[in-house]
């Protein structure tokens, strides 16, 4: 309904200041407008995702915790003692020492692309684990990155809970599943926290909360591009909407204009139809079979399986 104004190579020939504006203003270009559901997580994107895991609506982030407590015995046996844990992403400060607490670690090496989150995330386990070498390293945990050479020689445990994997296709998470088979190399093994197919009510609701609170996450989208961007988007005139897309096995986030829109980003100018929307978010769900599919495609065979007891969640262990 609106035309497309810039294409990707208008946008190399502008010399694109930042990856969130390029990400932005090709991603409102395109005929289906989308954007990566990375850029949710400014100062109050990560605030408001906080206040997501502890509502009675959002299950996965209790439910993992609640399988990470109730099995550590079973997976500290299957992990085996003095391995160097790597966590994709910055330590969530609740999960982190369910494991921590049990497996006699070599050394910790939490990888994320903030290094603000990184050091505010590493400053209770540096406080917890006084004997234990942390290591954190600033980088994008989508390509390959060195473990620091103090570590080096022991076997490796990658640590991705949280269900993050959902939130990309399948081909991208199949490389990304390689990408750490390589930073994590022979001999290592993986756990992994994906969310389950479930019954289509429960996952809409997790996605669209009462209180209102994943609203507002998602319209914070739009306020960080007026805020960062000098948008004008007129966030009163969009609505979030979660809707389960069965064919992809998937939840999908979207901000629907409520009537016809128009409005500039970065000086360039986008118009929205009513009904139309932005996409904002994948949140990919697995069964088993799915599961083990993406995960052999990325490199790793699955060893053991751990759930809930309403089968809401999964937390799984491979080798390399
Ligand atoms: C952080 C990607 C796991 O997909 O459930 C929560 C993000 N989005 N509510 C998810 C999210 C809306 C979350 N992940």
């Amino acid at each position: 309904a609106t035309a497309a104004l810039l294409i990707d190579e208008d946008l190399d020939d502008i010399g694109l200041g930042s990856q969130f504006r390029s990400d932005v203003l090709s991603g409102l270009s395109q005929a289906r407008k989308a954007i990566p559901a990375r850029w949710f997580y400014d100062h109050r994107g990560s605030q408001l995702f906080e206040e997501i895991t502890v509502l009675p609506e959002y299950y996965p982030t209790r439910t993992e915790v609640s399988i990470l407590t109730e099995h550590c015995g079973e997976i500290a046996q299957a992990v085996g003692r003095g391995r160097v844990v790597v966590e994709f992403g910055a330590g969530s400060a609740t999960k982190t020492p369910l494991l921590l607490d049990r497996i006699d670690a070599a050394g910790y090496v939490p990888i994320d692309i903030s290094g603000d989150f990184l050091r505010e995330s590493c400053a209770p386990l540096i406080a917890r684990y006084p004997a234990l070498p942390i290591h954190p390293v600033e980088a994008d945990f989508n390509a390959p990155a060195k473990i620091p050479q103090a570590l080096a020689g022991r076997d490796r445990l990658g640590f991705f809970p949280g269900s993050t994997i959902g939130n990309m296709e399948p081909a991208a998470a199949i490389d990304l599943l390689r990408t750490m088979r390589e930073t994590l190399g022979n001999g290592s093994m993986l756990l992994i926290g994906m969310d389950r197919i479930k019954a289509e009510s429960t996952l809409t609701a997790a996605y669209d909360d009462a209180m209102g609170v994943t609203a507002a996450f998602n319209l914070n989208l739009a306020h960080r591009i007026n805020r960062e961007l000098d948008g004008t988007i007129p966030a009163d005139a969009l609505r979030h909407r979660a809707v389960w897309n069965d064919e992809r096995a998937r939840i999908e986030m979207h901000l629907e204009a409520l009537q016809d829109i128009s409005f500039t980003v970065d000086g360039y100018r986008f118009a929205m139809a009513s009904g139309e929307t932005i996409h904002t978010e994948n949140s990919h769900k697995y069964d088993e079979r799915g599961a083990t599919t993406l995960l052999l495609g990325g490199g790793w065979e699955p060893r053991c399986i751990w759930k809930d007891k309403e089968d809401r969640f999964m937390v799984i262990l491979a080798d390399a």
